[in-house]
């Protein structure tokens, strides 16, 4: 006999406050009986009787054609999926609000950049470039930064990444930069990974690209947290005032966490630890009431200014260094909502920097110009409709009205005869604006038709120099390890040869680090610059361990225990991690936890061979004598202690984690502390041991 029976309903699992959507009036008549919970209803709203077994003749026999509520439903389900981006398909997203905090008024019109103390609402999304949308979150890769700002003047969309430059000038290259760096044609993979022959190969032929190569292979591509990142428009842009005069703008996102990143060995064994890491952690710190925060800055400069630049604003492989043109910090960034369905947000919402309001225009960059056409372009296939703009993540918050009408899902019910314009017909169809609406600045445009390049794009150099002359002595040892990692998985010598060519003219002692790296016997020539390469002021904003804050806000320290444990040792560490801002978690070889040595059982956040310390920012080891005996043959164990040293976290040690220490053949240094100095290793534990390094591993 087959079961009918009906297994319990499962417990909503949403995690938003907010009831499940019922989407039909919830009356009387569609209410469960004898329950609160809604009936369950086919598409057109008649109630299912049976949700777990399809229309038969018999109980054994064939199913029929006519079970419209089984064909609705599979119907539904195989068209599931929408296609994924072509580029940023792995990508989190998040809710919250911008605040200006200055006014700038004195430059712009746009009402979200001169109304200081008003809230606009924000939706974020942060992601990576190359990899497939369930492809991991900490490959090297540079992460997309895109902000759609709900305006009172309409949806004002900053697509950023997390470097302030790009790969290519014109974006007559960006399907061939991408096919390059996707997996290979033929064989399909690597997935999400630039360390592959097609990648260098059009790299090592493109020599705009050597400056954003120089931030590719800082660890700025493997960032620690999306909440730990900075974020560029990358264009300049213009604001224009009332008077309709324009001031050049490039836009910065500063993160209230300071800047911190992994080191590679730590991202590559993330990867493995917990594919979701930067997900979970921008999930786990917003519903922990751990708001991530940005500081919006602006450079701000007149056509006057950027003549006398040492290269072109408009080439997007520049950057504007700090010191030549100081960040202004003009407003606040909270995300504080996770998404209610992944979805109908995450996926659906479609940014185009093309979405402006008024007193913000675009600037001649070749590569804005041709992003300006993508993003609605590319909207179309994966949303499949121009109406994806109704869709209610990418709505505007503001009335909208235009005579646009009909095409696939059409959700709006226009009223009346009138679909054009002008019109007299009805006294309420919307009319354009001069006074009020968006304006194009009226640049003077000349010049000779062609495909050209400028030639004050021609330095591809200067700053790549500029960049790799700026970091710390270990930031420029993980640049060049990266590069003799990358290029040691490309098969092609050429290729590899080629790139230590160009190395030649970004620093000569890169290139030969890179060619010992490689084991090259002579250095390969240098192909000729286009231009000559220039020597400017180093930039220490362009470091990460000079912008890391010794901080442990929005941290976590993991401790592992194990039955015996000293309670008051482990409470003693939470107490002063979470007072310092952290988040503790247990790691224990059982996730039930272990039984203390005072009897009591400690419940475990994560079990042991599940949750390596590549998890944590820092970790503490509280351990008994017993329990350190035998946690000497559980490799997990050892290398939780290992990972955290060679990933140069502070470590806070009692007796028994001090033998386990020693077991793992580590010799303490100035980052590892005693359980018993707890305030020491708290504030030990807001950095991370770069001097350690050199012990650790063998660098470039
Ligand atoms: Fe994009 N880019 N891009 N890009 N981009 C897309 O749009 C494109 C570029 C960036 O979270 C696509 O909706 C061209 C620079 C982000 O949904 C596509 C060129 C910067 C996101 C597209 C560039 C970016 C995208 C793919 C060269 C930093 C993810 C799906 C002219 C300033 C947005 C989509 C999200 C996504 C085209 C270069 C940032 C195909 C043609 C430079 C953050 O339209």
């Amino acid at each position: 006999m087959v079961s009918k029976s009906k297994p319990a309903p499962a417990k909503n699992a949403s995690t938003s406050k907010k009831a499940p959507e019922t989407r039909g009036n919830g009356d009387e008549l569609h209410q469960q009986a004898g329950g609160s919970h809604p009936a369950l209803t086919t598409n057109e709203g008649g109630i299912v009787s049976d949700n777990q077994n399809s229309l038969k003749v018999g109980e054994r026999g064939p199913v029929l054609l006519e079970d419209f509520v089984l064909r609705e439903k599979i119907t539904h389900f195989d068209h599931e999926r929408i296609p994924e981006r072509i580029v940023h398909a792995r990508g989190s997203a998040a809710h919250g609000y911008f605040e200006l905090t200055k006014s700038l008024k004195k430059h712009t019109t746009a009402r979200i950049l001169t109304e200081v103390g008003e809230k606009t609402p924000v939706f974020v999304r942060f992601s990576t470039v190359a990899g497939g949308a369930g492809s991991v979150d900490t490959p090297r890769d540079v992460r997309g930064f895109a902000v759609k700002f709900y305006t009172k003047e309409g949806n004002w969309d900053l697509v950023g990444n997390n470097i302030p430059v790009f790969f290519i000038q014109d974006a007559m290259k960006f399907p061939d930069l991408v096919h390059a760096v996707k997996m290979e044609p033929d064989r399909g993979f690597p997935q999400a990974a630039t360390a592959h022959d097609t990648f260098w190969d059009f790299i090592s032929l493109s020599p705009e690209s050597i400056h954003m190569i120089m931030w590719a292979m800082s660890d700025r591509t493997i960032p620690r947290s999306l909440r730990m990142m900075e974020g560029f428009g990358v264009h300049s842009f213009r604001l224009v005032d009332a008077d309709g005069k324009s001031t050049f703008v490039k836009f910065h996102w500063r993160p209230k966490l300071g800047l911190q990143s992994t080191v590679w060995d730590e991202a590559v064994k993330l990867a493995g630890a917990d594919p979701d890491f930067h997900r979970r952690d921008l999930f786990e710190a917003i519903q922990g009431g751990q708001h991530p925060e940005w500081e919006l800055g602006v450079q701000l400069f007149t056509e006057e200014d950027a003549a006398a630049f040492p290269f072109d604003h408009l080439d997007a492989t520049k950057l504007i260094p700090e010191e030549l043109v100081p960040v202004k910090i003009v407003g606040r960034m909270v995300l504080d909502r996770w998404p209610d369905n992944f979805f109908a947000e995450t996926e659906q919402v479609a940014f185009c920097p093309s979405h402006i309001v008024p007193g913000i225009d675009f600037s001649n960059d070749p590569l804005l110009q041709g992003r300006l056409f993508s993003y609605l372009d590319t909207q179309l296939s994966r949303l499949g409709s121009p109406n994806f703009a109704q869709l209610p993540i990418n709505a505007p918050k503001c009335p909208f009205a235009n005579q646009q009408r009909d095409g696939h899902m059409q959700h709006h019910v226009p009223k009346g005869r009138v679909a054009y314009e002008p019109s007299s017909l009805q006294g309420d169809s919307p009319r354009e604006d001069t006074r009020r609406g968006l304006r194009s600045f009226p640049a003077q445009e000349q010049g000779q038709r062609g495909r050209i390049r400028a030639e004050s794009f021609a330095d591809h150099y200067s700053q790549a120099r500029l960049f790799f002359r700026s970091q710390t002595p270990f930031e420029q040892a993980h640049m060049a390890s990266a590069l003799v990692f990358e290029l040691s998985k490309v098969e092609t010598p050429h290729v590899r040869e080629a790139m230590v060519g160009h190395f030649r003219h970004v620093d000569e002692t890169l290139a030969r680090r890179v060619a010992d790296g490689l084991a090259l016997d002579t250095l390969p020539p240098a192909p000729p610059a286009n231009a000559p390469v220039i020597d400017m002021p180093p930039s220490p904003a362009l470091q990460i361990i000079g912008k890391m804050k010794r901080t442990l806000e929005g941290r976590t320290v993991g401790i592992l225990i194990d039955d015996g444990s000293d309670g008051a040792a482990i409470a003693k560490v939470r107490k002063a991690v979470e007072s310092a801002g952290a988040v503790v978690k247990i790691v224990a070889p059982k996730l039930g936890g272990a039984k203390l040595a005072d009897g009591k059982r400690l419940a475990a956040n994560g079990q042991l061979a599940g949750t390596p310390s590549v998890n944590f920012d820092a970790v503490a080891v509280v351990l008994s004598s017993e329990a350190a005996a035998k946690l000497k043959s559980e490799s997990a164990a050892i290398d939780f202690l290992r990972d955290a040293f060679g990933h140069l976290k502070a470590i806070a040690l009692d007796e028994g984690g001090r033998q386990l220490f020693d077991t793992a053949g580590l010799v303490a240094d100035d980052g590892v502390f005693g359980t018993k100095s707890v305030d020491a290793f708290v504030n030990g534990a807001k950095t991370r041991y770069f001097a350690r390094e050199a012990k650790v591993r063998m660098l470039a």
